[in-house]
């Protein structure tokens, strides 16, 4: 096996061990043509149907072993009325999806609601003030939930794009409290088995304020909820210059970190590639993770999370890519020898306790980790096992006609 720097009391096989129960999850949003404000590029290969997600997602996870669940989005992924309601009874809609996905080898993970796209959603969903909207989103949520449990989800993943683009068009305390009201009614309905999860964003598409904006307002927010209620942090929704890690570090330790949504961003929510931009900070973000884990085995799990939908990359090589630079940096963060960092920083050695970091970070895992993967029946190189494989052009072949035959122009309508 390649060589890597072991931390005293860490050994290969506690690595691969490691490797061995670290998954990350895959959002079927993430194979379907999406886009920017300014457009989209449409993909041939691209998914439509809830059935050719989670296809692609089987195929990620065939080739990297770690993608055994699809966070499915309710608006995009089940049938609805244009009245906004669910176009079919819970159980056999999430039946067929539930099946759809174990077909594919894969189960449904997160449920994510959609309150930011029906019309009526203009002037926000459960913040808005007209209580009739207050109650069609209240409603959304429930129905996500019983859709979640019925598909066999125990995650429910919430993130609200209610907010203003003008001082005084809200209330702001009022916001607050109808947002806590929503949170606590829906925690109340949620089965024993499934938790919440607050996300926060500080702007996009609202551009003055958004209901919940930071890591701290979730917090507050997950708090009032219930005991099931966590924070999701999403890696591109932050102001810059935040250090995420520390807040990450934080929320850990308050027990308050339910899971991830990894991309990675140069100036907003960009989606771009997890550790396209700042490998450095994934990096110690995770380092944070396992420092934690390392004190704290028996803390709850944290969800990880792809939230990911590339406009100019194709959909499931970007994928396969963030799988592996996840796994890269999971691995990285396990070299970081933490005994020596606190004997150095007990005598005030800034530069040997920064060392540790460094040192784990500089460590070149990619060999040992092909290997790793050779050993576990999987491709060395799942990205370039895919390209061999020619799985895109068939799926081409088999989706691009039908977009086509829609009459999009320019090949597309
Ligand atoms: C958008 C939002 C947020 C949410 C995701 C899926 O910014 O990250 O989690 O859509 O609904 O990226
Ligand atoms: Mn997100
Ligand atoms: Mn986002």
């Amino acid at each position: 096996m390649s060589r890597l720097p072991l931390p005293v009391g860490i050994t290969e096989d506690d690595l691969a061990a490691h490797l061995d129960a670290f998954s990350i999850e895959t959002p079927s949003w993430g194979y379907a043509d999406t886009g920017t404000r300014f457009g989209k590029f449409l993909q041939d290969a691209a998914a439509t149907t809830i059935e050719e997600k989670f296809a692609d997602a089987g195929h990620v996870h065939r080739l990297t072993g770690c993608c055994p669940s699809v966070a499915v989005h309710v608006r995009w992924d089940f049938p609805f009325t244009p009245e906004g309601a669910l176009a079919g009874d819970v159980a056999s809609l999430a039946a067929s999806a539930r099946a759809a996905a174990a077909a594919h080898g894969v189960r449904i993970g997160s449920i994510n609601p959609n309150l930011f796209e029906d019309q009526c959603y203009k002037l926000g969903s459960v913040c808005n003030e007209d209580p009739d909207v207050r109650r069609r989103a209240l409603d959304h949520l429930l129905t996500s939930v019983r859709l979640g449990a019925a598909a066999g989800s125990d995650l429910l993943s919430l993130w609200f794009a209610d907010g203003t683009n003008y001082p005084g068009q809200g209330h702001l305390r009022r916001r607050a409290a109808w947002m806590r009201e929503a949170l606590a009614r829906t925690h109340a309905a949620m089965p024993p088995r499934m938790s919440m999860l607050v996300e926060y964003k500080p702007f996009e598409p609202a551009f003055y304020h958004t209901d919940i904006a930071d890591w701290g307002m979730a917090a507050s927010f997950a708090r009032a909820a219930g005991p099931r209620a966590r924070v999701l942090v999403d890696t591109g929704h932050h102001l810059p210059g935040c250090n995420i890690e520390h807040l990450v570090a934080f929320l850990l330790d308050e027990g308050l970190l339910g899971g991830f949504h990894f991309n990675d961003r140069k100036y907003a929510d960009d989606d771009l590639t997890m550790g396209s931009i700042d490998p450095y900070q994934l990096f110690r973000i995770f380092a944070e993770i396992t420092s934690f884990r390392r004190e704290r085995p028996a803390a709850p799990p944290v969800a990880y999370m792809i939230d990911q939908s590339h406009n100019i990359k194709p959909k499931v090589e970007a994928m396969i890519q963030t799988v592996a630079t996840a796994q890269e940096h999971v691995l990285k963060s396990l070299l970081i020898d933490h005994a020596a960092a606190d004997r150095a920083r007990a005598r005030g050695d800034v530069v040997m306790a920064e060392k540790a970091w460094r040192d784990a970070f500089a460590a070149d895992v990619r060999p040992w980790l092909a290997e790793y993967r050779v050993r576990r029946g999987l491709p060395a190189d799942p990205l370039r096992a895919h390209r061999d494989d020619g799985y895109e052009a068939r799926a081409a072949a088999a989706r691009g006609p039908k977009k086509r035959h829609a009459g999009r122009p320019g090949g597309y309508a």
